[in-house]
């Protein structure tokens, strides 16, 4: 065996392809979900593209098309006596902590949202670090930050860390951060607590902080023909990343909803390359008393960028795609510069599965497999108050 992984928020796009991924190559896996997210989707009346079974389900196909085994636990993570009983009992050598709400959309809609997801985020990253500072502080944390941490300054983006001259003498201190939703905000405030953890206590933690994902299906989830392993795909206003929505838009007929000019410029990656930077950082852990941040994008795109090649390639599939620009319901720059590092991950190994007509098609090919499941009323944007 070679270790073992607690997967927090394992019932997410990104915590079940991690779990499954993990346990494939021999790890020892345990997964947690309270499905706050499942009741979120309930409250906003939003469906993802697929239906997904629930935790207990998926590891039984998993187990019957593998022989694997992941253990399921739910709960709130954010309730600390589950969390530290949980962590004694499974005893993991990393943690992968997903287990947030992660939607700019949703903490901007009105203040119980805003609140919910500062609280719960805060919430949940607070309590994992007790939990290890109590237990056992050899525990390497590996968390999901964000790219939108650092919004978008003018000058090129550092992973973490900038070095600052002043007045004669020289600093390496924290990037400066320019959030732009109350959810990008939460994930700075995880980090400022985090690196508070490794400074206070010597924690090893290492800060993903990763662009938006794209794609349906991972080398696991393809596994299973009746499509029962494949992640929450979302293409609503709220959950749906712009690529992904671009997709369910094209096969409907909806004109592509570039908000704003499209100029907006952002790190992208795709959910095989999550998985890949996840394991590479499992590999590799942090040293005790290291905050380790990595940028976790492997291509740079404008809005414009994607819609044009979702288009193009949309139309070799007889698809007729129009492109629109949307008034921008957030408040973000639509025109600006963007230049961010991503050496870390790439010095580890990381070897990119880049965005080729090949994969738009794949993922085209399942959406219009699935067309009838795509609710046209759920994708228009509107509902959350940037402004
Ligand atoms: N956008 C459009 N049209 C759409 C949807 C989005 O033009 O229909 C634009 C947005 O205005 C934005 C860009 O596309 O400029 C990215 O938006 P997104 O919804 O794909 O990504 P975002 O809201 O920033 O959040 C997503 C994930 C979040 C993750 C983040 C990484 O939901 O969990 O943290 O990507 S990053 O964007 O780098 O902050």
């Amino acid at each position: 065996m070679k270790g073992k992984v607690l997967i927090l928020g394992g019932d997410g796009y990104l915590g079940w392809p991690t779990a499954m991924n993990l346990s494939n190559l021999g790890y020892s896996v345990a997964v947690v979900d309270n499905y706050l997210k499942r009741w979120i989707f309930n409250k906003l009346g939003v469906i993802p593209l697929i239906d997904c079974p629930d935790l207990q389900e998926r590891v039984n196909i998993w187990k019957g098309l593998t022989g694997h085994e992941i253990k399921v636990y739910i709960g709130d993570i954010g309730g600390h006596d589950f969390l530290i009983n949980l962590v004694k009992e499974f005893q993991p050598d990393t943690i992968i902590h997903y287990g947030e709400i992660p939607s700019a959309p949703y903490s901007m809609l009105n203040h119980n949202t805003s609140w919910e997801t500062i609280q719960n985020n805060l919430n949940a990253t607070l309590s994992v670090m007790w939990a290890i500072k109590t237990i056992d502080t050899d525990i390497h944390l590996i968390k999901l930050g964000t790219m939108g941490e650092y919004g978008t300054p003018n000058i090129d983006i550092e992973e973490g860390f900038i070095e600052i001259e002043k007045n004669g003498r020289t600093d390496r201190l924290p990037f400066p951060k320019l959030p732009g939703s109350f959810y990008h905000l939460s994930k700075v405030q995880d980090s400022d607590m985090l690196y508070l953890g490794v400074r206070m206590w010597g924690l090893r933690v290492t800060d993903l902080n990763q662009g938006p994902v794209y794609g349906i299906h991972t080398d696991e989830s393809r596994i299973d023909k009746e499509n029962r392993l494949i992640p929450h795909f979302h293409y609503d206003e709220f959950w749906g990343t712009v690529l992904n929505r671009f997709i369910t838009q094209a096969v409907v007929g909806i004109p592509l909803t570039v908000y704003g000019k499209g100029g907006q410029k952002r790190g992208f990656l795709n959910i095989t390359d999550t998985l890949q930077c996840v394991r590479l950082a499992v590999q590799h852990p942090a040293n005790r008393g290291e905050f380790r941040v990595m940028n976790q994008f492997t291509e740079i795109f404008s809005v414009n960028e994607l819609a044009d090649k979702v288009k193009t390639v949309a139309k070799s599939l007889g698809l007729k795609v129009a492109i629109q620009n949307y008034p921008n319901p957030r408040k973000e720059a639509e025109e600006h510069h963007y230049n961010a590092k991503n050496t870390n991950l790439m010095g580890l190994g990381l070897q990119p599965n880049y965005l080729t007509d090949n994969v738009l098609i794949e993922m085209l090919e399942i959406a219009m497999r699935n067309k009838k499941n795509i609710r046209q009323d759920i994708i228009l944007p509107g509902r959350a108050k940037w402004q």
